[in-house]
């Protein structure tokens, strides 16, 4: 305590005094949760997870599972509902069509439009394509994957590059044109392949808090271990609406 002179030690007293003798009521007032804003209860909502938080360890631990689901992502989620009370439209527009002419917002929202959507079709295309068992690629995709990235491990060695590569905070992608082929993009911040007419087919956040819990600065170990959790069969599916033009996000 040697640090507080004696001056601030009479005032800390005093402070202490003053609530200790503070009206009950006022003091009950003080200390009751202010009234909590209405929550909005849509249009968007948190798509529940496939598997429990625990199943993509230890490649990718429960706790950042959960907090990267129930905060991170819900956090899209609420913000959208809110922008929704004043442009009831972004309701009900497809998120493709929204993210893919984001310059027909008007300029007060387009930035809020732009990572929260983007962020929720990111974080719903994460979800879906990761899980237990996830087998092996194969079929279209693989033959896809051996005509426009090389093969798998040549894939999966320029995939990693990319995500490295991104400075800050973004995403890593395998992007589907309408025609089937593959390419690997990456993108700052939120921002999603819709934005420029194009589709990710799967991909990878290497936002910090993706992987910090348990890799820290590592995201090359990140990127490695999160081939493990990759379900084929789920980007198989999506191969295959990318190509009949009913990909979802
Ligand atoms: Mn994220």
């Amino acid at each position: 305590m040697s640090f507080m002179s004696r001056r601030h030690l009479m005032l800390a007293a005093t402070s202490i005094a003053a609530v200790a003798a503070a009206p009950r009521l006022g003091f009950a007032q003080a200390a009751a949760p202010a009234p909590a804003a209405a929550a909005p209860t849509g249009p968007f909502t948190l798509p529940p997870l496939a598997y429990p938080t625990a199943a993509l360890e230890p490649h990718i631990d429960a706790r950042t599972m959960e907090i990267h689901h129930t905060r991170h992502h819900q956090a899209f989620i609420t913000n959208l509902n809110n922008l929704v009370k004043t442009n009831p439209q972004l309701g009900t527009a497809a998120v493709q069509d929204v993210l893919g002419n984001l310059n027909a917002l008007d300029e007060s929202v387009k930035f809020a439009v732009r990572n929260n959507l983007g962020g929720h079709a990111n974080h719903t295309m994460f979800w879906e394509i990761m899980g237990p068992n996830g087998g092996k690629p194969e079929g279209e995709v693989l033959a896809a994957i051996d005509r426009d990235l090389g093969g798998m491990e040549k894939f999966q060695n320029d995939f990693n590059a990319a995500g490295l590569r991104q400075f800050g905070s973004g995403w890593v992608f395998v992007t589907v044109a309408k025609d089937g082929k593959l390419a690997i993009e990456t993108r700052p911040n939120q921002d999603n392949p819709m934005m420029d007419g194009k589709r990710a087919l799967m991909g990878n956040d290497v936002w910090e808090h993706a992987y910090y819990l348990n890799y820290q600065n590592r995201r090359a170990d990140y990127l490695k271990a999160w081939w493990n959790t990759v379900n084929w069969s789920k980007v198989a599916q999506r191969y295959a609406a990318a190509k009949t033009g009913t990909l979802g996000v």
